[in-house]
């Protein structure tokens, strides 16, 4: 088994679940996957766009799971919980209902086609760093140090604690 943190985050509704719901919902379909457990889930933030500015702000939290999914399954299982929640996939960086990112998966650093680990944005957002502190605060980011110190000094996206995840 290996431990994993998955980014999550949402800026629209689907259905009749708002972007806080979303999320909610991820984590749970999370601890669904197959070989997984949920270990721990952050409280849910709220930051300004990244990218394009004419979307909606985001919810984020980061969940970290311990899984004996080999990390391209990981990837495969977690498009497969966007897609069952509505993700259509148009603009970079666009609106969507859910995406779920490979924050880091054990030590491993890896560079293939498909899947860049650590996740190569998850120094340079606090919407990532801050929630992830709050579940991880010892934690080192292979090849970046102390994510403490990343926390002193990563770009701001306004990132503030708006609630638990249901
Ligand atoms: N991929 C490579 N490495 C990974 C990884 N570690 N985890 C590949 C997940 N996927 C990884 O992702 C594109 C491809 O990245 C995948 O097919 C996978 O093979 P995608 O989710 O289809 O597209 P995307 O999300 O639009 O692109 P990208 O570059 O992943 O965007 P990000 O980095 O996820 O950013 N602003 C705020 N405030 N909060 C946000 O959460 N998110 C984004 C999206 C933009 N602005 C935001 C936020
Ligand atoms: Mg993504």
């Amino acid at each position: 088994m290996v431990s994993a943190y998955i980014g999550v985050g949402s800026n629209l509704a689907g259905g009749l679940a708002s972007p806080g719901e979303q999320v909610t919902k991820a984590v749970e379909h999370l601890a669904a996957m197959p070989q997984t457990r949920l270990l721990a889930q952050s409280p849910l933030y709220r930051s300004a766009p990244m990218g394009p500015q004419h979307q909606p702000d985001y919810i984020n939290a980061v969940a970290q799971i311990e899984t004996a999914l080999p990390p391209e399954a990981l990837l495969d299982a977690l498009q497969t919980i966007e897609n069952r929640q509505g993700r259509v996939r148009n603009q970079r960086w666009g609106a969507r209902t859910l995406d779920l990112d490979i924050l880091l998966y054990g030590e491993v650093e890896m560079h293939s086609e498909r899947l860049i680990l650590p996740h190569p944005g998850l120094c340079e957002r606090d919407f990532v760093v801050l929630p992830l502190l709050d579940i991880a605060p010892q934690l080192s980011i292979p090849g970046h140090g102390k994510l403490a110190d990343i926390a002193q000094h990563c770009p701001r996206y306004g990132a503030k604690r708006v609630g638990e995840v249901a």
